[in-house]
């Protein structure tokens, strides 16, 4: 099944249907997605990162949770499937998925799904809209980065600190000099590099393109990437799609920050999910780089509004006494696209 996550889109496939072993199941997802090609013109891929994802989901044998997820990154112009991250996107379609494909049975009104990330080992629960038991995706929710309206479907994470690299601050410091920016190193859910955009030469308002065009800026975020990779326990990074480098700056919009972030060679038309969790995390610790130009509403329950650039992504975070957020959850929505059949080039 083809469908919309969020501000992301790919292919939802149950795990019994993709080939076994994953050299097999791999070279399978590169020929159904067009990949290695920028434009994947003999494939379904959208020629952008954002646009060429895969969820593979299975019924859960875990106790209390209805089914496991592994998100897989198809890179668009090299022979690479990654695991190596998750994505809260695509996360946003696993309920009504699941529900389509008879994995598990809808109640009347909404529908809780719990979901294993098995990229990270964590769970997620997704509210789906299920009036008369049957998933529904029309609605009046409106997300940043998609036209329209359609249903909403909330999500909650909990316990996602140190999602892979062990720990909410990997290098145990909240400020780290690499390449002589000061970053914060940080995983609430995806591991990302946090850094001011002054330090890196730009704004922080600079259209996604005009970004992808500046090669001195890609290189210095690379070069800080490689660094970054084996500080955050995720050894060499050269072929993973983590850390995402998200880079910071005054909140334009009555927000609590902007954002520009690379995915991390591409621009994201707006933010990652977990992503944005991440960033929303960095904000929250006293002295980083996120904290000092952040605006941050009072109370336990923050209502942080990532800014980013096709609009905003809310995230709720709730803050411990002790300053730790234990709870964050986002609203997303989905749609399904298509349901048929996709082939690999040898037509199986
Ligand atoms: O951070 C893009 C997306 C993502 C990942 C990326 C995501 C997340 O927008 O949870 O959703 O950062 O690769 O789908």
């Amino acid at each position: 099944m083809w469908m919309r996550g969020g501000t992301s889109k790919g292919g939802y496939f149950l795990a019994d249907e993709l080939p076994a072993g994953r050299e097999a199941r791999d070279a399978f997802l590169l020929e159904m997605m067009g990949s290695p090609d920028a434009r994947q013109i003999d494939g379904m891929g959208g020629a952008d990162p954002l646009t060429s994802k895969v969820a593979v989901v299975r019924k859960s044998d875990r106790p209390g949770i209805d089914v496991d997820y592994l998100f897989l990154q198809v890179f668009v112009d090299r022979a690479v499937v990654s695991d190596s991250q998750n994505c809260g996107n695509i996360l946003a379609g696993i309920g009504p998925f699941a529900i389509e494909r008879g994995l598990i049975t809808a109640k009347d009104g909404t529908t809780d799904v719990s979901i294993y990330m098995e990229n990270t080992g964590q769970v997620a629960v997704a509210t789906v809209a299920t009036p008369g038991g049957v998933p529904t995706y029309a609605g009046d929710a409106r997300i940043d980065g998609v036209p329209g309206t359609a249903a909403a479907v909330p999500i909650a994470f909990r316990d996602t600190a140190g999602s892979s690299c062990g720990a909410l601050l990997p290098t145990g410091n909240v400020v780290d000099v690499i390449e002589g920016v000061a970053v914060t190193m940080i995983d609430n859910g995806m591991p990302c590099v946090v850094m001011r955009a002054a330090d890196l030469g730009i704004t922080g308002d600079e259209p996604p393109k005009e970004l992808e065009g500046n090669a001195a800026l890609r290189e210095k975020l690379e070069a800080i990437r490689l660094k970054a990779g084996p500080l955050m326990n995720l050894g060499d990074v050269t072929d993973k799609s983590v850390p995402k480098m998200t880079m910071v700056s005054r909140a334009k919009n009555g927000g609590a920050i902007a954002t520009r972030t690379f995915i991390p060679h591409r621009c994201h038309a707006a933010i990652g999910v977990l992503g944005a969790v991440s960033v929303a995390t960095a904000c929250l610790l006293d002295g980083s780089p996120a904290a000092e130009l952040a605006s941050i509403p009072d109370g336990a329950e923050k209502l942080l509004s990532i800014e980013h650039p096709t609009g905003e992504m809310t995230v709720v975070a709730t803050v411990e006494p002790d300053g730790t957020v234990s709870r964050t959850a986002i609203l997303r929505t989905a749609r399904k696209l298509f349901d048929g059949t996709v082939f690999g080039r040898s037509g199986g």
